[in-house]
């Protein structure tokens, strides 16, 4: 009988993996998965520098004579070891079922025993090979696992950067923009490009350098204040020949947590209540072109991002990272709470396929927004591209529009959009 694709099974054969290296130089995860009757692929896992207190744990070495201790070699013998010797030889009906085999084989609350960057090399190598197996590009297949109509996100892109990305020379961690004149990814690089050269010049004239030294390939010049770095994003726009708002507009990552303690926020050499953060952040909102503020109070702040939301006008979107770190439970109370009405989806931050997708439905039923978004350690690996595309984000952030293990993604939307747009 001819099996349904959604029942179609999967043996898988061997899972393999080795340590290799992210964007930062620190190890990682690669993971390679071999079906039995056809179909095999790899998959590397990215890494955060901003890391949520609720993410699924990262299983590092912690030996200080490799890395620093930031090693994964017991990851990767988890993966050639004991996920291989109980997945081997095991038949799987669907992502779901070989996730759950996962979770159920480490049993921890947060997968601190086989290690989340172990787990999600598997979970998405698996994905990979069964798309290969099926003959599917990996985003159509990832499209059918999320009953979703596939379509291109548009690219939310790193200029600037601060906080733990930037070497903390100014308090808020990225200013990114949209370009909500551009109808394609095509374009949508072009106008970056544009305002990037205009923002390194700005920044060459102005702090007397050009260095490209953020994580994620954004420029980090000493600005004296965060507003600093928003006027100098609005001017670089306007020198770049656009009309800021209108044609590319301002999205924020305040990455809150990471200057809060319990005496306050440590914003630009002050220490603010929340607030004062809130009143900051609107006024922000009323003069710059700001569409979007992730984690601007910190993770633990429900009753602050309660009234935040209340706060800020509807057009700007209350993105949740480190609140919400792709949970579902926790994206549950924010509905609830109404405290976020946009989820930043980051698959690592749970640590399997399954778990971001339930976070992802979660969300839709909602009618949230969600970007879809990288770590600042990535890897060359491209499977984020297609995972906004089949998941249907509505953004996706991956970073500026230099370095490599960037472009990778860039250049992955770039393809499918010449292939026709989905
Ligand atoms: C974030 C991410 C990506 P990190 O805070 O949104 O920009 O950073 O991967 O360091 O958590
Ligand atoms: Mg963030």
């Amino acid at each position: 009988m001819k099996r349904s694709w959604g029942g179609a099974m999967s043996k898988i054969e061997s899972l393999s993996a080795l340590e290799i290296l992210d964007s930062r130089g620190r190890p990682t995860v690669l993971a390679y998965c071999r079906l039995a009757d056809g179909g095999a692929a790899s998959a590397s896992v990215p890494s955060g520098a901003s890391t949520g207190a609720a993410e699924a744990l990262e299983l590092r070495d912690g030996d200080k004579a490799r890395y620093g201790g930031l090693g994964c070699l017991q990851a990767v013998a988890n993966i050639n070891g004991e996920i291989n010797r109980a997945l081997a030889g095991r038949q799987f009906e669907s992502q779901a079922a070989l996730d759950q085999r996962l979770l159920d084989l480490d049993g921890s609350p947060n997968k601190a025993r086989l290690g989340a960057n172990a787990i999600l090399a598997v979970s998405l190598a698996f994905c990979r090979a069964q798309a290969a197996q099926r003959q599917s590009p990996l985003y159509s297949h990832l499209a059918r696992l999320a009953k979703e109509t596939p379509r291109l996100p548009r690219p939310m892109i790193n200029l600037f950067s601060g906080g733990a990305h930037g070497g903390g020379q100014v308090t808020i961690q990225d200013t990114q923009l949209v370009v909500p004149a551009a109808d394609t990814i095509q374009r949508t690089l072009e106008v970056l490009s544009d305002i990037f050269r205009a923002a390194a010049d700005l920044t060459a004239e102005r702090y007397d350098m050009r260095l490209l030294r953020a994580d994620e390939g954004g420029l980090a010049p000493p600005f004296e204040s965060s507003e600093a770095m928003l006027s100098a994003a609005v001017e670089a726009i306007e020198r770049a020949g656009y009309q800021p708002g209108t044609e590319v507009a301002l999205t924020l990552d305040v990455a809150a947590s990471q200057f809060y303690s319990s005496a306050g926020y440590q914003l630009d050499g002050a220490l603010r209540t929340r607030e004062a953060m809130i009143d900051t952040l609107e006024r922000w909102c009323a003069d710059y072109p700001i569409i979007s503020i992730e984690d601007g109070l910190q993770e633990a702040d429900w009753e602050g991002w309660v009234q935040l939301r209340r706060r800020l006008p509807g057009r700007v979107m209350i993105l949740g990272d480190d609140l919400l770190c792709t949970n579902a439970d926790r994206i549950q109370r924010a509905i609830d709470l109404k405290a976020a009405d946009s989820l930043l989806l980051k698959v690592n931050q749970m640590g399997t396929l399954t778990e971001a997708l339930a976070a992802l439905k979660l969300a839709r039923r909602a009618d949230w927004r969600v970007v879809v978004s990288a770590r600042s350690g990535e890897t060359e690996d491209d499977w984020l591209a297609d995972l906004a595309a089949g998941w249907a984000g509505d953004y996706i952030k991956v970073g500026s529009i230099t370095q490599s293990e960037r472009l990778a993604k860039y250049n992955r939307l770039l393809a499918l959009e010449a292939q026709g747009g989905l």
